[in-house]
């Protein structure tokens, strides 16, 4: 994305290194996953790993997404590590939802806590790696030049990082300034007095358009699909509740690995349409007044299942947007009525709806009025032209699979994942691949992934990577790989369980449809945290079954 402003990078400069030093794993990737990886390998297996990441810090999804208003949407005391109890006791949360300055830092404490800066290689994008089937090694090669072998590869990328910049017709002609919210400048954007556009209305968006409001001249959200947003509730932590959060953070980081979406407390089964429309809207009104994920995990299970239900509930927020936005045009327009709620990824806000009541604060349809072009001076749509000073695309990302494809990876005799995966991920578990030996995928596409806190996904993942090397070295494996029949099989149950759920309903990037393009499949696995863990524990007492070893 040349065009566009991002976060200055220290450009080192073009290093040649002539030798190929050998090693036991790469780590791709210094972000939540990378970080735990490097630890659980090195300090755990006692491995030679290095850490090559692209950024020049660490933080992953947390060093690039500094646009304003980042925030978690889970909270803090459960997204965070859960495998030092000393970390979890020391580091301080200051707020129910972290702010991405504070979560960078937290990444940061961890890399000097655990001294793993001595291994991790910053501005070292890997461009190829290749499977080497002589010596059941990977040679892996950065844009600098630099090359290592080594027995195993951990990519690390991150599920939601190979930001998505729309192939708008006059996009480089803008004269103003245009940023993405995934490549956010360091130093900040100043918004006084100016025209701003901004583009896209998913999670970034929701959470930066009230931020830049109140900045901004005039802001113009271009909405293409409205989207279901319930409040934050964001309030400072109060030191009494997060010391009894620490009495009490072995239980909670059990119930953490125990629920479906990874979140310390249990869904309620409970039915929408089995109780009173009084009851109901008693049970609605108290999680809306609470506010955050609870509202999905905590209210009604067959919102994920049954339409009926599902639209009881996505009605109760519209209704909640009429009552907030005081146009009712406005508000109308920002109510979703194509697709079931949660089937997209659903945001957490602060004071999103009521920011289009601000008189510099408009909303502009481009459904009915599709983008046409990126003129020098703003933004023309099928019936109007937009002028803007600034240009802020909230467009989210290539998810799951873009990170892994952007880097030329191939693997046994030479087949390339991008030919692997013409037609659409393929992967036993998300964990590894057929063709593709000693390579393991941190919260790949077909694990729960991204419909799980990711902390507790990512330390499943690794600790079942780590577990799987250490179960070779004790038995003089040298090469794993994925069974074409077990990664089939996989492949259809991952298939088959999300047509019972409205996750594959809508046009998400849960399914690759915001990527002109992409294969139209579902990416995490939808059957729920629980089973998942249940099915890797399988495997792993059935002997790694469906996972081929040699030695
Ligand atoms: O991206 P998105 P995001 N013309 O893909 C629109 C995580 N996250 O960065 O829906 C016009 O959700 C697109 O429109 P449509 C979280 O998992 C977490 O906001 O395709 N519009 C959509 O409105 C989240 O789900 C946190 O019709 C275009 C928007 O851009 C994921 O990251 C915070 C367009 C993209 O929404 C991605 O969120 C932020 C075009 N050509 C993100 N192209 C926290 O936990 C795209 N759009 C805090």
């Amino acid at each position: 994305m040349p065009e566009i402003r991002e976060t200055r990078m220290r450009r080192e400069p073009n290093r040649q290194h002539a030798e190929t030093r050998e090693i036991d794993a790469v780590v791709i990737g210094a972000g939540f996953s990378g970080l735990c990886a490097l630890h659980r390998l090195r300090d755990g297996l006692g491995l030679n790993v290095q850490v090559f990441e692209a950024a020049d810090g660490v933080g992953g999804t947390w060093y690039w997404n500094r646009y304003p208003g980042a925030r978690c949407d889970s909270e803090s005391f459960y997204y965070c590590y859960s495998f030092s109890d000393d970390l979890a006791q020391e580091w301080e949360w200051s707020s129910r939802y972290p702010e991405q300055p504070e979560i960078e830092r937290y990444l940061n404490h961890v890399a000097d806590r655990f001294d793993l800066r001595r291994d991790i290689r910053l501005q070292a994008r890997v461009t190829r790696a290749a499977f080497d089937d002589a010596s059941n090694c990977w040679d892996v090669h950065t844009e600098h030049g630099e090359q290592v072998r080594a027995r195993f590869l951990v990519c690390a990328v991150g599920c939601l990082s190979d930001a998505n910049l729309p192939d708008i017709p006059g996009r480089n002609s803008f004269a103003g300034e245009s940023y993405h919210t995934a490549r956010w400048p360091r130093d900040g954007v100043g918004f006084k007095g100016k025209r701003v556009g901004l583009i896209g209305t998913g999670s970034s968006g929701i959470q930066a358009t009230p931020v830049i409001a109140a900045e901004a001249g005039h802001l113009t959200v271009f909405q293409r699909t409205p989207n279901f947003t319930v409040p934050a509730r964001n309030a400072p932590f109060n030191p009494d509740d997060q010391a009894a959060i620490k009495r009490d953070y072995a239980a909670i980081f059990d119930r953490t690995r125990a629920s479906i979406g990874g979140f310390p407390y249990f869904g309620i089964d409970r039915s929408t349409l089995d109780i009173s429309p009084e009851e109901r809207t008693k049970i609605l009104d108290e999680l809306w007044e609470e506010g955050g994920f609870k509202f999905i995990w905590g209210g009604f299970s067959d919102i994920f299942t049954d339409p009926d239900a599902n639209e009881i509930v996505s009605e109760y927020i519209r209704e909640r947007i009429r009552e907030i936005v005081a146009d009712p045009e406005t508000a109308e327009l920002l109510c979703p009525y194509d697709h079931p709620y949660t089937s997209k990824r659903p945001p957490i806000d602060t004071d999103y709806y009521v920011t289009f009541n601000r008189d510099n604060v408009s909303l502009v349809d481009v459904k009915s009025a599709p983008i046409r072009e990126i003129t020098p001076t703003g933004l023309r749509t099928a019936d109007a032209h937009y002028d803007l000073d600034v240009l802020v695309y909230a467009t989210g990302f290539d998810a799951m699979t873009g990170s892994l494809l952007r880097m030329d990876i191939r693997g046994s005799d030479g087949v390339r994942l991008a030919d692997a995966w013409a037609h659409g991920p393929r992967t036993l578990l998300g964990l590894q691949v057929a063709g593709f030996p000693n390579l393991f995928t941190v919260t790949g596409p077909g694990s729960p992934s991204v419909l799980v806190n990711m902390p507790t996904a990512i330390e499943h993942h690794v600790e079942w990577i780590a577990d799987c090397i250490a179960h070779m070295n004790r038995n003089g494996q040298m090469r794993i790989e994925a069974a074409e029949d077990a990664q089939d099989a996989w492949a259809e149950h991952v298939a088959e369980v999300a047509e019972h759920t409205l996750w594959s309903k809508g046009n998400s990037w849960y399914v690759g449809a915001n990527i002109p393009g992409k294969p139209r499949i579902i990416l995490p696995y939808t059957g729920g945290q629980p089973q998942y863990r249940e099915r890797c524990q399988a495997v792993v007492d059935a002997g790694y079954e469906g996972f081929e070893f040699s030695a």
